[in-house]
């Protein structure tokens, strides 16, 4: 039995925020997995999420066991597609792009999906993907081959975000993509947060942590940073735990 979502809820409840560090499969070979956990272990992180735009057949299920030997941190697949999905992780936000208006990744590839995730055991948390523009063409765009929504959409990103909540998904991800060039602007996070009562994420583009802490500030309920700690990993220094 995981409880991985019910202790995102907790969390919230008690205003404790959290931090995924993004593992992409594509840029993490398995013998890095050690020495890059050892940081994340020293930091303030709460979970670790695997998951890429590009991602070869067959390389998340080996990083993922590999993963799993060295750390106690909740492993979340956060998949860009059906072959990332693998039972060695603990659960999978199980995404619609609703921002998009490609049935693919509305719904299509959720269906492919199916057969493989009966025969795990992960926890299947469904989860509203919001992908808002930032400037650059990010890989989810290109790959998923939907537009973002515009920043001045403001409304639209707010009906957006609660037409997910209106549906059942139980989690909202903000996402401004990988490497974007800046994060989500705070008022943004903030107008969509005021009007949701499922927990949020925000991530793409958060280098500092000061970025991190506005997020928060604004009504981030957890944070994922991918790109930060691939280009420098002395960042999980600024972040760490000091308790
Ligand atoms: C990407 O939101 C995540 O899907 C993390 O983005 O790599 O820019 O931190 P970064």
């Amino acid at each position: 039995m995981h409880n991985i979502y019910q202790n995102i809820i907790t969390s919230k409840a008690k205003d404790i925020k959290l931090l995924a560090v993004l593992i992409d499969p594509d840029k993490m070979k398995p013998n890095q997995v050690s020495n890059f956990l050892n940081k994340v272990h020293q930091s303030i992180a709460t979970h670790i999420f695997v998951g890429g735009s590009n991602v070869d057949d067959g390389l998340t299920d080996s990083l993922v066991l590999e993963i799993k030997k060295h750390t106690k941190l909740p492993v979340i697949l956060f998949p860009g597609d059906v072959i990332q999905i693998t039972d060695k992780a603990d659960g999978i936000l199980f995404l619609s792009l609703i921002s998009g208006r490609n049935p693919d990744y509305l719904i299509g590839k959720q269906v492919k999906a199916v057969s493989k995730l009966t025969k795990t055991d992960l926890e299947i948390i469904p989860t509203g993907y919001v992908l808002i523009e930032n400037g650059k063409e990010t890989a989810v765009q290109r790959v998923s081959e939907t537009k973002p929504i515009k920043r001045s959409e403001l409304q639209l990103i707010k009906d957006t975000t609660k037409a997910g909540e209106l549906l059942g998904m139980k989690l909202i991800y903000l996402e401004a993509g990988s490497g974007a060039t800046h994060p989500i602007e705070p008022y943004i996070i903030t107008e969509v947060k005021q009007q949701l009562n499922i927990p949020l994420i925000v991530g793409g583009g958060i280098r500092t942590k000061a970025e991190m802490e506005s997020a928060y500030k604004a009504g981030a309920d957890l944070v994922v940073i991918g790109t930060a700690f691939e280009k420098d990993e002395s960042f999980f220094n600024e972040l760490k735990n000091v308790t």
